[in-house]
């Protein structure tokens, strides 16, 4: 989130889509009923089905999963055809005015520099006009034919209304509302704030839909200010931390990148990921990134890392291509890989294209499975009929189960989609032979360093490098670990910020965004003072927030150019003659005054947001409609040769396993329940009981089409497999009417499985496609194409 739950109830507008937020996220979207109780906030929900968002919402409005970059770029074209922009924002604290190369082109679905056999873009093309100092040019009066706000403009005139309705099967007056309401926050007293989540994510273009939105928020002027955001409602209770943490295929702690091949040395990496101002006076603050980096290797390596060996960099792991799930599932499947660490994931369940993962695992020579509970990967191996039918005695992987402690049996922290880290006490004593998941890979390390130790190896010197000064090193605590992500000075002192770390080993650091989370004060964590004098839901004593303990991101942006807020009900900083104050910490140099040239978005080297992204994201500089990859109307009605995305991830066995409309003729698209928590509340008898036996939802009209009736049994097939479940006959799912076609929505949830106390189920996955989105690489899990007919 660039905001926080408590936030939303400053919101006029609430946007929920590509989320389903009562039901995922029940506890926190009561900020958003609070907003609407108590400000008479408009909810709007915008989604393929009447969720139970929707039930409580103010407006809803249908969707064809997997257009929503169409309904947002028209969103785009109605504020500026309608001039409900906050000009003198986009004037001041976005790119709008930046001119672009002269060889930046988009035509016919593609934009410059695409090399169909790679399908990837050499996107030099897509940046700015820069002058001999190196700065970007730009055009004030917004006149020149090369600035981004007139490529935007061009770009968007495309999705007109009758474009938008004819993609998306939103009726025109539904979308119109949508708009207005956007519009209507334009002003400087009125704030949208956007919910999202898979919804969203989960698509072939999934990074795409976001920065729609974000493009939208820059537009009405709501980043930065309180009420406003564009809000990622996040998965697991921790999920923001590990990716804070760097468990993602691309990044170390930190948002850290991971060193690639290209990057030869220390000095390599750092020049290549420390961005260099593309505007005189920026903070530019990524310029800081040697510090953050070096202070990681120092708490990687400790007194092994030297400025003599470059901190231990030539140890590091470097990166020649992604190890997502997607091309791990994809290598072990080739017989790439021969071993599996699977700790607190469950692929067989949650991975696209149940048969390849069962295909991948029965290939490998070992499996560890790191989980309090059975899980269906830990049971692959085990013919069960119909829901998991396997060859038990061709499978040779050897498959270990390690009992460990679930999260409420320890202490520690956990990052809420807020960025707020927030210390918990363990509930109870873990059961049995349980360990807990430090203790357990800190006993994997311990013998793999005696091996290394006694029997040496090709390359032992990164796992006899590293730094493990823990108090009980078969069982490094909690604190410990918090304390070590904050970092500490040469004197072994907790550092209070990240300003504090420096590129000369004297400071250590493993995650810069931590550091000032538990300081020699103690752990910020841990407080619990909720009172809140702004009243603005910011508690500036509760927990601790990344960075710097800032509740909102970017919040210069809330004030005009000259420091004064846009809205005084809304103050979170103002300059008040000599530096910058308000309830919440500046997101800003505290001294700097507004009469500097540096801009708000002070991560940017240039100071502003981006409605041009440069050459950030893979499938270009601007969104545009591709379809999804198994499309249900078979063509993209704006382009004739291109119809999904063309930088999206594709392996060539997994294209052979796409479906068409002609087999295949409904969008599948798959959800949560509040009831269940992916396959896991099947092993608790409650919540066992409250939704004990699978099924699919599919609306009236395609019930009556296939002659099904409600709880009848009914098989649902793609191209990778078919499952079979009861119908839930339901009217929150319409038929949408899509380029002269109608175009229905089978509801597929995502919680049944073979293991627990549920009835037996086939895993929601046995349908979805391995197709990866082209930035994050995440499965196009929302939207595939499926057949259903009644089970005779
Ligand atoms: N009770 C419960 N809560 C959970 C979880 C759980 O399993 N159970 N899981 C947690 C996790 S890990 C996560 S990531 C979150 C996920 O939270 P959500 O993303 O909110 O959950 P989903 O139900 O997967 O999907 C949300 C909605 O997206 C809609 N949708 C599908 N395709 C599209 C599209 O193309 N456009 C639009 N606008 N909408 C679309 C679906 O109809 C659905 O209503 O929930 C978390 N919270
Ligand atoms: N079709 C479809 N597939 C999806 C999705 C979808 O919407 N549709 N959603 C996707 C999303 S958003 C997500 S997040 C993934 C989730 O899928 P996975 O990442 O596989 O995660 P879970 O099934 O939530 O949890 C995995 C295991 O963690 C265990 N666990 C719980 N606490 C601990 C702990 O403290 N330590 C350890 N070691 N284990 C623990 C649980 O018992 C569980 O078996 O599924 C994805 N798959
Ligand atoms: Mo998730």
């Amino acid at each position: 989130m660039t905001n926080n739950w408590v936030d939303i109830k400053n919101a006029d507008l609430i946007l929920v889509m590509g989320g389903n937020a009562a039901e995922a996220h029940p506890v926190g979207f009561r900020w958003a009923i609070e907003a609407q109780k108590t400000r008479n906030a408009e909810i709007i929900v915008v989604d393929p089905r009447f969720t139970r968002t929707a039930a409580v919402a103010d407006h809803y409005a249908p969707i064809r999963s997997g257009a929503d970059i169409a309904f947002l770029l028209g969103a785009i074209r109605y504020l500026i055809a309608s001039s409900q922009v906050n000009h003198e924002y986009v004037k001041a604290y976005t790119n709008a005015s930046f001119i672009v190369r002269d060889d930046y082109a988009f035509h016919d679905g593609l934009f410059s520099g695409y090399d169909a056999e790679k399908r990837k873009y050499d996107r030099s093309s897509w940046f700015y006009q820069l002058d001999d100092q190196g700065y970007a040019l730009k055009d004030e009066s917004l006149q020149h034919p090369r600035c981004v706000w007139n490529l935007l403009k061009d770009h968007v005139a495309r999705y007109t209304p009758d474009v938008v309705a004819n993609i998306t099967g939103t009726p025109i007056d539904m979308f119109e509302h949508v708009c207005k309401a956007l519009g209507s926050t334009a002003a400087n007293n009125r704030v949208a704030t956007i919910l999202y989540a898979t919804g969203w994510t989960q698509h072939s273009k999934g990074a795409e839909n976001i920065r729609c939105m974000a493009m939208i928020q820059l537009l009405l002027g709501n980043m930065g200010m309180a009420g406003g955001g564009v809000n990622a409602l996040r998965g697991h209770s921790n999920i923001q931390g590990i990716t804070d943490l760097g468990l993602l295929a691309q990044s170390l702690p930190g948002y850290l990148k991971l060193p690639s091949d290209k990057d030869v040395d220390l000095a390599a990496h750092l020049k290549h990921h420390t961005p260099v101002a593309l505007e005189a006076d920026q903070t530019n603050y990524w310029q800081h990134y040697p510090e953050f980096f070096v202070s990681l290797l120092k708490s990687f390596y400790g007194k092994n890392a030297t400025a003599e060996n470059n901190f231990g960099y030539d140890m590091m792991p470097k990166w020649d291509q992604g190890y997502d799930m997607l091309r791990v599932f994809e290598m072990m499947n080739k017989g790439e890989m021969n071993g599996y660490i699977c700790q607190g994931f469950n692929p067989v369940a949650s991975m696209s294209n149940k048969q390849k993962t069962l295909d991948a695992l029965s290939k490998l020579k070992y499996l560890v499975v790191v989980d309090p509970l059975a899980t269906e990967t830990s049971t692959f191996w085990q013919n069960k009929p119909n829901v998991n039918e396997v060859d038990t005695a061709s499978i040779e992987t050897e498959v270990f189960r390690l009992p460990c402690a679930c999260f409420a049996e320890e202490d520690g922290t956990i990052v809420s989609s807020a960025r707020w880290l927030q210390w918990h006490w363990k509930a109870a004593d873990m059961p049995g032979e349980a360990k807990g998941d430090a203790e357990i890979l800190a006993g994997i390390f311990l013998k793999m360093r005696d091996m290394y130790q006694k029997n040496g190896g090709t390359y032992p010197d990164p796992i006899l490098s590293l730094d493990w000064n823990y108090a009980i090193p078969s069982a490094p605590n909690t604190k410990e670990l918090a304390q070590e992500l904050n970092g500490k000075d040469a004197n072994g002192k907790q550092l209070s910020s990240f300003s504090k770390l420096k590129a000369d080993g004297s400071t250590n650091a493993a995650c810069w965004l931590y550091t000032g989370s538990w300081t020699e004060a103690g752990n910020q964590t841990a407080r619990r003072d909720n009172s809140d004098p702004s009243g603005l839901g910011i508690a500036p004593n509760w927990a601790w927030s990344w960075p710097a303990n800032r509740r909102v991101l970017y919040n210069r942006a809330s004030t005009h150019p000259d420091g004064s807020p846009w809205d005084k009900t809304r103050t979170l900083v103002e300059w008040n003659g000599n530096k910058w104050v308000g309830p919440d910490v500046p997101d800003f140099n505290a001294k700097l005054p507004p009469s500097s040239n540096a801009g708000p978005f002070i991560m940017q080297p240039e100071g502003v947001g981006r409605l041009f992204a440069l050459d950030k994201m893979a499938e270009g500089p601007f969104p545009e409609h591709y379809e999804p990859f198994e499309t249900p109307i078979g063509t993209n009605p704006l382009h004739k040769n291109v119809v999904s995305n063309p930088a999206a991830r594709l392996f060539k066995d997994d294209a052979a396993q796409l479906g068409t409309k002609e087999n295949f003729p409904f969008v599948g698209t798959t959800y949560r329940l509040t009831e269940h928590f992916h396959t896991w509340t099947s092993h608790s008898h409650f919540n066992a009981v409250l939704q004990p036996e699978q099924f699919v939802e599919i609306g009236e009209g395609l019930a009556k089409e296939r002659g099904i009736n409600n709880a009848d049994m009914v098989r649902v097939t793609s191209k990778r497999g078919s499952i079979e479940a009861k119908a839930y006959v339901s009217k929150r799912i319409t038929p949408l009417h899509v380029n002269g076609q109608a175009v229905h929505t089978v509801g597929i949830p995502i919680h049944w499985g073979y293991e627990g106390d549920t009835k037996p189920g086939y895993l929601a996955n046995t349908l979805s496609p391995c197709v990866g989105d082209a930035n994050s690489q995440t499965p196009e899990y929302k939207a595939f194409l499926v057949n259903v007919e009644k089970v005779k």
